[in-house]
């Protein structure tokens, strides 16, 4: 079986999750899926980091111990993505679990035992806030006479102290080299350039430990003679956080049994951490001489009506509100619906309720209803036997049936967009020749031609319902079993959440004559 590894950026667990970090895990989720049914062996990865200054300076402003506040809140992570988003990760991961500990302390040393790391002294500026080093020309001086770091608009603070360095100035030309061969490395192009371009203008060694606290992963004792040092050293959080990948894929234990997962397929973050992923990462692998992931897909940033979601503005969406007000499902299709997954894109209520209604409910909905209940009605609640098929049948049930290659190609580069309007075209077309067709007049003229209509479309709905499955599990489960389409047989191995999952090897068996059906609800109801 082909293996797939994904990951999820894994977050700062100093305050609550917001929909900008849902929206991470659900569309990691929707791919995590579509691989599952698709046949692959997946594990999704996901999970918090939890060492550094931010964690400890909230944990202080909060009177508690780091780990405390770290474990309260990676807990409200794990359980958002348990109970209110519907997440089949693999392994919640904690920077704080002690095979990671391992795991990071021995990436160090490789990159050591290969003459990358010194020890210097570090004066310059720290931003706690994107825990990040800027140099002098990345920030300025505000208006309320703060120094704040141009980029991202936070507070720096000037900071001196004793600290190993990461030769990353060695590294540019053989990044340059890496990402000129594997042009899929980083998507989308917009971003690869960004990253491409900061390479090219040269790279700086990089502070890779701290000695004003101590809130992480103890630096390993140095084998280099010239590295030894009185003070401790904890790793530089991102080093730490960024090594939590190739942990959760068993290392260093060569013969851990999750080993062929690496390297990873893919991993999945935000716009503002590419630097770290596309360059410091791969430098660091390449340093330790561990393979490099295949793919970095940067997402966009969700904001409020166009808006910054932002604490003091107080537009910061819960997860759990969104969900319980329009459903899961719906919230799920919408944040892949409405942009590309490149791309930024806004919420408000009623963008929401506008595709909860249009697409969902009066789309997909009720073409399934109206046609189910037909043939509750007036076939003995039966699925019926087509007759012979016209032109305009064969081409809707081709374009139906060529979805998911369809489907499989925009995976590939993570277009969740595209896939959901190519399907939701052939939805529109079904929609029309359901309405032309009108089998409720056939029904007194033509009873043959009005089961070769219903036939036509709900064999349509089948397909969708088999396809959606990954992107609204739910609601796709209960439209199979409104067709009365079978579960497959190891649908515990393609589906983690759960039983019901038809697995994208059922492509092709169409539906069944004969089949009886239950007397069918509504699966996308309006919201009023
Ligand atoms: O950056 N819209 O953690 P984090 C979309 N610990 N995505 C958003 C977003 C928004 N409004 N706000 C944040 C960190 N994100 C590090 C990662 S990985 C080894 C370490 C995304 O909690 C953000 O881009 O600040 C990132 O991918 C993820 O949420 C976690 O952000």
């Amino acid at each position: 079986m082909n293996t797939y590894y994904l990951t999820t950026a894994i977050a700062y667990p100093n305050g609550e999750p917001h929909i900008g970090h849902a929206y991470e895990y659900i569309a990691t989720d929707v791919m995590a899926r579509f691989k599952r049914l698709d046949g692959y062996d997946v594990r999704y990865l996901t999970g918090t980091d939890e060492h550094g200054q931010k964690m400890q300076q909230t944990a202080v402003e909060q009177g508690l111990a780091p780990l405390e506040l770290a474990t309260r809140n990676a807990a409200v992570f794990q359980q958002m993505d348990d109970d209110v988003l519907n997440v089949s990760y693999d392994r919640f991961i904690r920077t704080t679990d002690t095979d990671h500990a391992a795991s990071a302390q021995e990436i160090w040393r490789r990159m050591e035992a290969n003459g990358d790391i010194y020890l210097d002294t570090y004066a310059g500026w720290y931003s706690v806030r994107d825990e990040r080093f800027f140099a002098d020309d990345e920030t300025h001086v505000n208006d309320e006479g703060e120094r704040i770091a141009t980029e991202t608009g936070t507070e720096v603070t000037w900071t001196e102290e004793e600290s190993y360095f990461f030769r990353l100035s060695n590294y540019a030309d053989k990044l340059l080299a890496h990402y000129a061969a594997n042009p899929e490395f980083i998507a989308p192009t917009t971003r690869a350039n960004e990253v491409i371009r900061f390479v090219e203008s040269g790279l700086e060694d990089l502070s890779i430990s701290r000695t004003s606290f101590d809130w992480g992963i103890p630096v390993p004792e140095p084998t280099n003679p010239e590295l030894a040092t009185e003070k401790n050293h904890v790793m530089y959080v991102w080093v730490d956080a960024l090594t939590n990948y190739i942990t959760g894929a068993g290392f260093p234990d060569e013969h851990s049994e999750l080993k062929r997962f690496w390297p990873a397929d893919l991993h999945v973050i935000g716009k503002d951490i590419s630097r770290f992923h596309c360059i410091f990462w791969p430098a660091f692998l390449m340093s330790a001489g561990i393979e490099l992931p295949k793919r970095v897909m940067i997402h966009g940033f969700l904001n409020n009506e166009g808006e910054k979601m932002s604490k003091s503005v107080g537009n910061v969406v819960h997860p759990s509100d969104w969900a319980d007000r329009y459903g899961l499902d719906t919230v799920r299709f919408f944040l892949l619906r409405e942009f590309p997954f490149g791309s930024d894109g806004s919420y408000s209520h009623d963008g929401v309720v506008r595709r909860k209604n249009a697409d969902l409910s009066n789309n997909l909905g009720n073409l399934a209803q109206r046609s189910l209940s037909m043939v509750y009605k007036n076939l003995d609640a039966q699925i019926p036997a087509p007759g012979e098929l016209t032109a305009q049948d064969e081409q809707l049930l081709s374009d139906a049936a060529s979805l998911l290659e369809t489907w499989r190609t925009h995976f590939e580069t993570q277009d969740f967009y595209r896939s959901l309007v190519a399907a939701w075209k052939v939805l529109d077309d079904t929609n029309g020749y359901f309405a032309d067709q009108q089998p409720w007049v056939l029904r007194k003229t033509d009873e043959a031609r009005m089961k070769t209509v219903l036939w036509v479309t709900l064999e349509v709905v089948r397909r969708i319902a088999i396809l959606i499955q990954a992107v609204m599990p739910e609601s796709a489960t209960k439209l199979l079993d409104a067709l009365g389409v079978e579960a497959s047989a190891d649908a515990g191995a393609t589906n983690a959440s759960g039983s019901g999952a038809r697995s994208y090897a059922a492509w092709d068996e169409q539906l069944a004559p004969g089949t009886p059906i239950d007397k069918p609800t509504p699966v996308f109801p309006r919201h009023e």
